[in-house]
């Protein structure tokens, strides 16, 4: 079951395949003590650089998640399959359609049981790549206290994601959001964390925090988002 995988999950990088990163900042960031490994992004995604980025990470332990965004960079291999549905999409494709069109073309092929899930998304920064893909509706805390009850209980979802991705978001919505899921659905947040003080904070308020794009700027500021999480 997906909720088995990413219940023990305090602290997550996501890498996007995207991006180019060195053999030994893979290594510093497997055996930093993170939880596990997202692999995704909005754009630039392919079959090709997803493959050459498991191939890699696939030295290591960890478990692997790929965060799927696009139906032509479905590999297989990973330990669990996580498919966005942005709630508060104001493009409803992104909330069912583009589902339905995968479903559609390889719903014989899903991956097997228990290893894809959902996660209900809810797109917080207007100005991130995500908002502008999805055209997300703006939302404020009591939005998204309704979002994730929406996703919890009634959907239930094993996630509700909040996604500042770019910037760091409203801690006190976040945590909001989580006291308010009483159906057993882990709450992820990301988005702008930058260093060991935003990951305490954004780790007090989430049960998950995924951290992004640090990784690329500044390697030492990513690895000390561990540190504080898991200690
Ligand atoms: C992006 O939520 C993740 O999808 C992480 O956000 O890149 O801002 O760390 P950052």
């Amino acid at each position: 079951m997906v909720e088995r995988i990413v219940e023990e999950w305090k602290h997550v990088f996501k890498l996007d395949p995207d991006k180019r990163i060195g053999d030994e900042a893979l290594e510093a960031l497997c055996l930093s003590g993170t939880d596990a490994i997202m692999v995704g992004g909005s754009s630039g995604v392919t079959y090709d650089n997803t493959v050459d980025l498991l191939s890699r990470l696939r030295r290591y332990e960890l478990p692997c998640a790929l965060e799927v965004t696009t139906l032509d960079a479905v590999v297989p291999g990973f330990d669990a399959y996580l498919i966005p549905v942005a709630l508060n999409a104001g493009d409803p494709d992104y909330l069912v359609g583009r589902h339905i069109e995968a479903l559609k073309r390889y719903g014989s092929l899903l991956p097997k049981e228990g290893t894809i899930a959902a996660e209900g998304y809810v797109i917080a920064n207007p100005d991130c790549e995500a908002a502008r893909v999805a055209g997300a509706k703006p939302v404020d805390e009591a939005d998204i206290v309704a979002y994730a009850r929406f996703a919890d209980r009634l959907l239930r979802l094993p996630i509700v994601y909040i996604e500042y991705s770019g910037a760091f978001g409203d801690m006190e919505a976040v945590a909001r959001a989580r006291a308010a899921l009483t159906n057993g659905a882990r709450l992820f947040y990301g988005g702008g964390i930058d260093g060991a003080e935003k990951a305490a904070a954004a780790a007090r308020a989430a049960d998950t925090i995924v951290v992004g794009n640090i990784i690329y700027q500044s390697l030492a500021r990513a690895l000390d988002t561990v540190r504080v999480v898991q200690s």
